[in-house]
């Protein structure tokens, strides 16, 4: 499975081609759909989420809702494109090129290293396709990839942990409470002591003309042993999860299980110990390693964090070069997001439900829907009884 993503923020519209899919696997538009409402959320979004209202347009691989095994063509308008025809004319429109050129960089945003790489005297070239608009086409292909998960019996949550300092206390709760508990939140926080706090300091930061990070965390139930690999770097499912994470716009950094903190801890206060029982087969007492020893699947559910650094794009001014003077200014601008780590947690459980249908269809015979169940069902058996 691979999908390309293409397309400007100010642009017409975004596009997926995905490939890969088997065939005959349930399709539905409303559920792409939902995952892109869900990722327009979360309090701490600027103005342009007023103008968006993301949907697809399925233009190709699926009829009579199921897939054909065909590449999948999904496309979202971008209804901000109607303000930007000028700026983002296809044809050259040269005095509205020169007054609307971007000289100035942005420090934290992908604007001066990619105007020197592709050498672009207008930020704009790079700063529309750096823009975490892409994301909601990555979020298209993770949904459907959810899709061929839930078909399998794999489900996925995911909850913001930490916005700016503020850490939500840990809580065991059932996947299903998990899910139900972060969609009701305008933060995705499962504490609501935390969820207040969080809320108060974007106000404050929108207020100051300043951005804040935070920590996301993605949970999936239901995979089977052994998806991913030992044997060589590129197949252990871990680190494409990983590469996956540290991928979204604006992310810095990723845990699996409890990550950075097996540092500090002896290995008899890490690793979890196996267990074995005639209903469940194999499983661990605990589940520190976050589902994944040898960059394969244990079976227990997957757990991994991203951490998001605050949106480069301020209101409050930082120092920066203007590329065509070399002068020195602090840097203004009209509109941003103060907080998208709500956002971004959506982004983050599609990318991870991506690799983890992928690694499915790596490991089963994929072609149709039907093999791949089948195959699925019978390795479950025989790995409980192994
Ligand atoms: C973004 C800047 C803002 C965000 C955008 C990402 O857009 P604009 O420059 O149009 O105000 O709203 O995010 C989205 C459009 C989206 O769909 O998530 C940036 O610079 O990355």
């Amino acid at each position: 499975m691979r999908y390309l993503t293409a397309g400007e923020s100010h642009g017409p519209q975004l596009t997926v081609i995905i490939e890969g899919l088997p065939s005959r696997m349930p399709f539905s538009k409303e559920k792409v759909d939902e995952q892109l409402a869900r990722r327009q959320k979360g309090y701490g979004r600027g103005r342009r989420m007023q103008i968006e209202s993301d949907q697809v347009q399925v233009l190709s691989g699926v009829r009579f809702g199921q897939t054909t095994g065909a590449p999948v063509t999904l496309v979202i308008e971008n209804k901000d494109f109607q303000h930007w025809r000028k700026i983002m004319s296809l044809d050259p429109v040269p005095e509205e090129a020169e007054k609307r050129r971007i000289s100035r960089p942005r420090p934290g945003h992908a604007d001066l290293n990619g105007a020197i790489k592709y050498n672009h005297r207008d930020m704009r070239d790079v700063l529309e396709r750096s823009s975490a608009r892409e994301t909601a086409a990555r979020v298209a292909a993770g949904a459907v990839a959810r899709q061929l998960l839930e078909t399998c019996g794999i489900r996925i949550a995911g909850h913001v942990v930490s916005i700016g300092g503020v850490t939500a206390q840990p809580v065991d709760l059932p996947l299903e409470e998990c899910v139900a508990r972060a969609e009701a939140s305008p933060v995705r926080c499962l504490d609501p002591e935390a969820e207040k706090e969080m809320i108060r300091l974007i106000d404050e930061a929108k207020k100051e003309g300043d951005t804040l990070g935070g920590i996301v965390e993605v949970i999936v139930e239901g995979v089977p042993v052994g998806l991913g690999s030992h044997v060589h770097w590129d197949r252990k499912l871990d680190a494409r999860i990983a590469q996956a994470i540290v991928s979204i716009q604006a992310f810095k950094g990723v845990e699996i299980g409890i990550g950075f903190e097996a540092a500090r801890l002896k290995g008899s206060q890490v690793h979890d110990e196996i267990m074995w029982d005639e209903s469940r087969g194999y499983y661990r007492r605990t589940n520190r390693l976050g589902g994944f020893e040898g960059g394969m699947t244990t079976g227990e559910p997957i757990v991994v964090r991203g951490v998001m650094k605050p949106i480069p794009t301020l209101y409050k001014p930082l120092r920066s070069v203007d590329i065509d003077s070399k002068e020195p200014f602090l840097a203004s601008i009209e509109r941003s997001d103060s907080c998208a780590v709500p956002a971004a947690c959506v982004v983050a459980e599609n990318v991870v439900a991506w690799e983890v249908a992928r690694a499915l269809t790596e490991k089963f015979s994929s072609d149709t829907m039907d093999e791949l169940l089948d195959e699925l069902k019978r390795y479950r058996e025989r790995a409980a009884r192994f």
